[in-house]
C-alpha cells in the first residue's frame, strides 16, 4: 500500500508514524484511518518494530476528526457520529492500546479531538470520546478532567506534564531527535517484557489488588520463559551488556 497521508518507516528498531496532512492540523479523514490502520497492521506482523513512535507533520500534531467531513447541509440529515466512532476510532484506540509494543507519541503541536491537550469536543456540541471520559479522570482526577472537557480551553505542554496527562515536555527543536532517542533505546530493551509490563499496568486500572497480583503471577510465567529474560541473567552473572531480541 502506498500511503498518501501518512509517512511511515521501521529503522533501528523504530517504527515512525507521522500523520502527514499538516494544511488541515494532521485532522482524520477515512482515506488517513484507513492507512494507519495498515501501518499498525504491519507494525504487529513485523518483528522488525519493538517500538511504535507516532507524531505528525508540520505545525499540528493532530486535530481529530476532519470537520469538513462532517459539514452537513442545513436540512439534510444528521451524520451516525456513532458509527463513525463503531467503524474508526474505536478500533485504532483498541489497537494501540493493546499493541504489544511500548508506543511513543511525540506530539508536536496542538492536540485536539481524539489525541488531547485541548478536548475541542465540547465546543461543537459533542463528547470527549476514543476514550477520553475514561483517560481523563484516571489521570489528572475528576475536578480537571470535567473542566478540561466542559470548557475546552487549551492546556500548554507544561501544564499537562505537571497534571500528569503526558511523560515530557522537551523544546520544540529537539522533539523529533529525543523521541526518536529514546524510542532507539527502547528498541534494544527486552520489548516482549516491556509489552508484558505494558499489559499488566492497563489491566491494573479496572483491577482489584488481589486479580492484579493473580495477573502478574501469569504475566510472570510467560517474561520467565522468554529468551530475554534467560539473557539478561547471563550478561548479569557474565558483567556483561545483554543483547536483547524481543523473544
Ligand atoms: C481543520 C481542523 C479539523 C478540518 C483545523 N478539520 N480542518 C470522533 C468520532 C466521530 C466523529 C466525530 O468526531 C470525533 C472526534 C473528534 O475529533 S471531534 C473534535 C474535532 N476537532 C475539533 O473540534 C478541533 C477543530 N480545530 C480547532 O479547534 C483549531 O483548529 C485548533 C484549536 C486545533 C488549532 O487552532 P489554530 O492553531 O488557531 O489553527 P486554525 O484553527 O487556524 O487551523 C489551521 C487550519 O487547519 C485551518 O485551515 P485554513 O485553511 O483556514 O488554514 C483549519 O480550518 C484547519 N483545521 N482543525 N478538525
Amino acid at each position: 500500500m502506498n500511503f498518501e497521508h501518512i509517512l511511515f518507516s521501521i529503522e533501528d528498531g523504530v517504527a515512525l508514524l507521522s500523520l502527514n496532512r499538516p494544511e488541515q492540523l494532521n485532522s482524520f479523514n477515512a482515506a488517513m484511518h484507513g492507512e494507519v490502520r495498515e501501518a499498525l497492521k504491519q507494525v504487529r506482523q513485523n518483528p522488525a518494530a519493538r517500538v511504535l513512535l507516532l507524531t505528525g507533520e508540520g505545525r499540528g500534531f493532530c486535530a481529530g476528526q476532519d470537520l469538513s467531513d462532517r459539514n452537513v447541509a442545513p436540512g439534510a440529515d444528521a451524520p451516525d457520529l456513532g458509527q463513525s466512532i463503531e467503524q474508526f476510532y474505536n478500533p485504532l484506540i483498541r489497537s494501540l492500546r493493546d499493541l504489544p509494543l511500548p508506543v511513543i507519541c511525540a506530539v508536536n503541536g496542538v492536540a485536539a479531538g481524539a489525541a488531547s491537550f485541548i478536548q475541542a469536543f465540547c465546543r461543537i456540541g459533542l463528547i470527549p470520546d476514543s476514550g477520553g471520559t475514561w483517560t481523563l479522570p484516571r489521570l489528572v482526577g475528576m475536578a480537571r478532567a470535567k473542566a478540561l472537557a466542559l470548557l475546552g480551553n487549551r492546556l500548554t505542554a507544561e501544564q499537562a506534564e505537571q497534571w500528569g496527562l503526558i511523560y515530557q515536555v522537551v523544546d520544540d527543536a529537539n522533539l523529533r531527535e529525543e523521541a526518536l532517542k529514546l524510542a532507539r533505546h527502547l528498541a534494544t530493551q527486552p520489548t516482549y517484557g516491556l509489552a508484558l509490563i505494558k499489559r499488566s499496568l492497563n489491566a491494573s486500572l479496572n483491577n482489584s489488588f488481589d486479580e492484579q497480583l493473580e495477573l502478574e503471577r501469569d504475566l510472570q510465567r510467560l517474561a520467565g520463559r522468554s529468551e530475554d529474560y534467560r539473557e539478561g541473567v547471563s550478561a548479569f552473572m557474565e558483567k556483561r551488556t545483554p543483547s536483547f531480541k524481543g523473544r
